[in-house]
């Protein structure tokens, strides 16, 4: 990866599910060094502070969780994200995965004004591919795939430039998926790849093929990593834990063949739940991982105990 100019943005919205704690993940990312280490890369770095949702007025909802909150934050992620485009990498330090769906929408808002076409990548156990009607949890964070695709009524909330074509999404680690959002995923061409798949052909297999197809029409690559892509045993710091997930070798894999391919354009780091952290670890893993992203390189830089 080329030096950057990356752009961190503290995004602490804790809405997007009734446990709390990912309010405090962009200061743990700060406390576990993010800027220091990709400095140290050669990139530069700009933390911005924290975004803020503009004043909402919640108005409760007999199913989902804190809506209108999720929505101003939607909103405001999305505006700041289309701002840090213009400066550099968007590297957002969550908060729950709800705010993915603002940080996409600022992606595609870039892909749109510079014409390139916007691909994601969704490192994670779960979908998130809910509905506002098929959600069982009412919790948010478990729906901006479906925002940002364009599947289902979103009313309220920010409007789309064009939907992502399911076509330019992959999702990599899925072992908890809810039923509706099976079926649902069954009818679209996204590239799904579950942990049955990664232990029969490796990682490697998959993403390369997908890093081929963002290369081949000079995509923007967003990458949108959910701790809970990893295994609870290397990252617990997080509110659902799924047993069965990604071990720090496939973790640092991912990162390293997405810096070798130098497509990444803008990163979502999710899900970090400080307050469940054991002594920092999960914290220092993520921070590795981003670092991995934007080349370090282990033989150099070595992996910390976590
Ligand atoms: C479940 C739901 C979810 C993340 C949990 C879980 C969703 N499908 N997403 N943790 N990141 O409640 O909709
Ligand atoms: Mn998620
Ligand atoms: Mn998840
Ligand atoms: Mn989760």
């Amino acid at each position: 990866m080329k030096p950057q100019h990356c752009i961190l943005q503290g995004a602490p919205l804790d809405c997007g599910k009734t446990n709390r704690g990912c309010i405090m993940g962009p200061d743990a990312y700060r406390t576990a060094g993010l800027e220091e280490a990709l400095v140290s890369l050669g990139h530069t770095v700009t933390d911005i502070g924290n975004v803020t949702p503009r004043a909402f007025d919640e108005t409760p909802h007999p199913k989902l969780h804190r809506l209108s909150e999720t929505i101003a934050w939607t909103q405001a992620l999305a505006d700041t994200t289309e701002e840090s485009f213009a400066k550099g990498m968007p590297i957002t330090m969550g908060g729950d995965h709800a705010l993915a769906a603002g940080t996409v929408l600022g992606a595609m808002r870039h892909a749109a004004a510079v014409n390139r076409p916007l691909f994601v990548l969704w490192l994670d156990a779960h979908s998130d591919f809910h509905t506002l009607e098929s959600t069982d949890s009412g919790n948010l964070h478990g729906t901006p795939v479906a925002y940002f695709t364009g599947r289902g009524d979103f009313p309220n909330w920010p409007a789309l430039p064009a939907p992502l074509p399911f076509e330019n999404m992959a999702m990599i680690g899925l072992r908890s998926v809810d039923p509706a959002e099976r079926a649902a995923l069954q009818e679209t061409a996204i590239t799904r790849v579950d942990m049955r798949q990664i232990d029969e052909t490796g990682i490697a297999q998959p993403l390369g093929a997908f890093l081929e197809r963002v290369a081949a029409v000079n995509g923007m690559l967003h990458v949108s990593l959910d701790v809970d892509f990893l295994d609870p045993a290397a990252a617990p710091a997080v509110g659902t834990t799924v047993p069965g997930g990604a071990t720090v070798r496939e973790g640092h894999l991912v990162m390293e063949m997405i810096n070798d391919s130098e497509l990444l354009t803008s990163l979502d780091l999710v899900e970090l739940n400080p307050y469940m952290d054991e002594r920092g670890r999960t914290a220092r893993l993520m921070v590795d991982l981003a670092a991995s992203a934007l080349g370090r390189n282990v033989f150099d830089r070595p992996t910390r105990a976590y």
